[in-house]
This record gives structure tokens, sequence and C-alpha cells, in this order.
């Protein structure tokens, strides 16, 4: 590879010379330079200094089957030098994108049977904005146009995506978003239940502020409503098991669109295919991204229920909408083997029967009882540690988020690479895991608490 003509230092000033990063303070990362992952392996990642570091985050949510998969190589380099791209434009398609398609209509829920294509999970956001709107314009009713949202959810980073998302720091930097989305609460006990509100209530409550915002708006106005099952970026926030089906109720109460956004969840992560699966619920739409090529290619897949695509067929009339890239025949050909790696391996089961289970443990076992922890949750391999200053009062250290930085930077140097969002830190490992690499990871984890707590106790 050309960058290893090159020193990490000098890397690192071409890097802040040239390359614009996303979510980055640029006068930060020109301090301090960022870290070279140059590769990668199995359920590691390696850094220009040829520190081995256990990935507990897949990449970004993304590399389910871990790196270093050949199959997926070559799967990529025989597409390329049969047929690198063509268009799924003016009534044209390729095979790859065909079967994939085939595919994902197996392992989705039953009354989910179509797909469309693009290259991230933005980009699938934004086609589904765009379809559940012309979904009513198609059924005659222009005005039901409204889509409700929620607090700290993130849907991408697109102008559809900032604008469906609930990222304060996001919108304040937009100027102008997407007329006619509405937030309402996010279902998070552990900060936003009431003193003696049980779990089961508070989820209750969550699911009717979105019932709240209908009635607000009128039934009439509303198209949709869209959630991440589990919310990802926004800190790993599992709504009670109430709240789910109390949502779906309320949306076919008032024929109100679930949109289902499963970017961080598809594929495996809870333990089925779709978390969709896991929480007994039926959306209509059903976005989907990065672990559906293992993060090896850029591709996104919105899979569209009954629904919509029997009134899109049925009504007729062109949807003025799609990418260069949709159906992209090499990102597809990855894809269909990235599945086939997962089913061969048994990877959704054992993260449903095995991993999961002893994941969900381990944090409890392990880390629950740390004194900078406040909670542990986990749902299958997806799981968050909330970082406090006191357990009982559940009072957080000051500055905000400074404290899980901290952790964050220890847990880096000690070999786990895990995220901190706000005043949590978050896992979202590779499927591959064993229980041995929980283990492992709960070691380094239990370390790097242990010099924070240090760190913390001096300031
Ligand atoms: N929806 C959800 C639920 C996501 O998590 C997107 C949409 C957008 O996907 P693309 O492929 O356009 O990035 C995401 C992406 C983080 C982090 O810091 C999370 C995401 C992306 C980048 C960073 O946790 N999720």
């Amino acid at each position: 590879m050309t960058y290893q003509n090159y020193s990490l230092k000098q890397l690192q000033q071409i890097d802040a010379a040239h390359h614009l990063h996303p979510f980055t303070d640029h006068q930060e990362l020109r301090e301090a330079g960022s870290r070279i992952i140059t590769h990668a392996n199995g359920p590691f990642i390696y850094d220009s200094e040829g520190a081995e570091i256990l990935d507990g985050m897949a990449g970004l949510w993304c590399v389910n089957i871990g790196y270093g998969r050949d199959e997926l190589a070559e799967a990529a380099y025989a597409q390329m030098k049969e047929l690198p791209y063509y268009n799924s434009f003016f009534k044209c398609s390729t095979p790859t994108p065909v079967l994939l398609s085939k595919k994902l209509a197996e392992i989705a829920p039953k009354h989910v049977n179509q797909v469309f294509y693009g290259s991230s999970g933005s980009e699938a956001n934004d086609t589904a904005l765009r379809l559940v709107r012309h979904y009513w314009v198609l059924e005659g009713k222009p005005e039901k146009n409204r889509i409700i949202s929620r607090k700290m959810a993130y849907h991408g980073s697109t102008v559809a995506g900032t604008s469906l998302g609930g990222m304060d720091g996001m919108h304040k930097q937009l100027g102008g978003a997407v007329p006619n989305i509405v937030h309402v609460m996010m279902p998070y006990a552990y900060e936003l239940a009431l003193p003696g509100e049980s779990d089961h209530d508070f989820g209750l409550r969550a699911a009717r502020a979105v019932e709240d915002a209908i009635l607000e708006a009128g039934a009439d106005k509303v198209a949709a409503f869209i959630g991440e099952p589990v919310m990802g970026a926004g800190g790993v926030k599992i709504p009670p098991a109430s709240y789910w089906p109390e949502v779906q109720r309320i949306c076919r109460k008032y024929d109100v669109l679930l949109m289902l956004d499963e970017v961080i969840t598809g594929y495996g992560r809870t333990g089925e295919w779709f978390a969709a699966q896991t929480l007994g619920i039926e959306p209509d739409t059903i976005t989907t991204a990065k672990a559906l090529t293992s993060g090896y290619q850029p591709l996104s897949a919105l899979l569209v229920g009954d629904r919509i695509a029997s009134t899109l067929v049925e009504k007729g009339g062109e949807f003025n909408h799609g990418y260069t890239y949709s159906g992209h025949p090499v990102a597809c050909a990855v894809a269909l083997k990235n599945l086939e790696i997962i089913e061969r391996e048994g990877l959704v089961d054992r993260v449903r029967n095995d991993t999961g289970p002893y994941f969900a443990k381990a944090l409890q076992e392990r880390i629950a009882g740390h004194d900078l922890v406040g909670e542990v949750r986990s749902i299958g391999l997806m799981g968050a540690i909330e970082i406090v200053k006191d357990k009982a009062t559940r009072e957080r250290f000051l500055p905000a988020g400074s404290a899980a930085v901290i952790v964050r930077d220890h847990a880096i140097a000690h070999g786990m690479m895990l995220r901190a969002t706000g005043d949590t830190m978050i896992l979202s490992p590779p499927l591959i895991w064993t229980r041995d690499t929980i283990d492992m990871a709960c070691d380094r984890i239990s370390k790097a608490l242990d010099l924070a707590q240090a760190d913390l106790r001096k300031r």
C-alpha cells in the first residue's frame, strides 16, 4: 500500500492540511493529530504504531462479520471485473441487486417485500421521507404530510436526515430544516422516568407523547412516525418493553405509517435479522445500511412494506427520486456474500442464544458494580454503560461528557475501542465476538474505569 512510504507524522500532517473529518472540531484535531488505523483482522484493528485494539464498535456499528474477510474482497473483485457499474434507472437492472432484493425479502418481516437502494443510511432516510409523503399524495391525502420523530434521534447527516433527527447541535447549524417534522420525548427511563414511575408506565407515557403529537396536528395531517428501535448514536437507549407495541397501536389507530430506522439494529445486532422481529412490530418502512455489507462497501437498503409498495404499483406515476448508485452491482455483490456468511456462521442465532445473553450477564456482573457506573443495559450485542459521579443520586460529573471521555481514552490506551456519547459509553461489537472476547472486553473496560476513577478523584 502506498501509505507505507509515509511516516505516521507525515500522514497526520497531510491529514490536517487537507482532510475535513465528519463531526470534528478541526482546531482540536490539528492540535492532537488523528489516530491512523492502518489494518484490521477479525475483531482487532491496528494503528500505525502497531497497537492492537479490540474494536468494541464494529467500526461505526457496521463491521458485523469482523475484518479481514477475503470472501468479500473476492466478491467485489469478481463483480468489478464482470460489471463494475450499470444503473438501475430507465427500466434497467443488473443481477446482483435483483438477487439481493430477493434475499432481503426472505429475511425481512413477512409483509416487507420491496427494496430501494442507496449508498448510506442518510440517503435511505431521504428516500423514506420522500416515499411516505409520496404515498399519501397517491392516496389522495396530500395534507397528511407531517412526520413525528423524537428528540436525540439520529437519522443521518443530510438535510433530510438532520431534519428527521433530534440532535440540537445539528439543527442549530442547519439554517432551516425540512418543513413539518416535529420531535417528541425519547423513551429513556433512566433520565426521564418520574420518581416512583415503573419502566412499564414510563414506556406507555413516552408512547403517548406520540399520540399527543398526532392529536395536536390532527390525524389527517400526520403521515408517519419515525424511530430507531433502540436509539444508537443518542446513547443506546433501550425503550421499556411497553413502548413499541403501544406506539404501533397508536399509529394504527390514527392511520399513521410506522418508519423504523434500523441502520444500526439491522442484520443481526439484536439477535434477529431485524429489530422489528425482536420487538414484534410491523413497520411500513425499514431503513438499513451499515451491516448490510458489514461496512465493506457503502450500501443502504430501504425495505418497503406491502402497503406502500402496492399503492406505488396500483396508482402508478413516476416516483421522482433515485441515486446514481442505487443498486450498485459491486456493493450488492458484497452484501450478498456478507449475508451468506452471517447465515453460514449462524451469527444471528449466536447473538440471540449465546453471546447476547452472555454479554448482558457480563456487563451486569463485571461492570455494573463499579463506583463510576450508574447503569448498564444491553440488547443483543449492543450495550451502554452510564458514567456517574454518584450511583445513588445519578448525579453526573461536570462538565457534561468529560468523564466518559476519560474512560474512553484509558480504554483505547489499554487496547479497547469504545465510544463515548455524552456520559454514556457505548459498545456495538462485531457479531463474531465469542464469550472469550466479551471477557477480554470486560477486563479492559474494568481497567479503564479504575484508571478513570483515580483521575477523577484527583480533579
Ligand atoms: N440512521 C441511524 C439510526 C444511524 O445510526 C444513519 C441513519 C445515517 O447513516 P449514514 O450511513 O448516512 O451515516 C445512522 C448513522 C455515532 C455515529 O457517532 C452513528 C452513525 C453515523 C456516524 C456516527 O454513533 N449512524
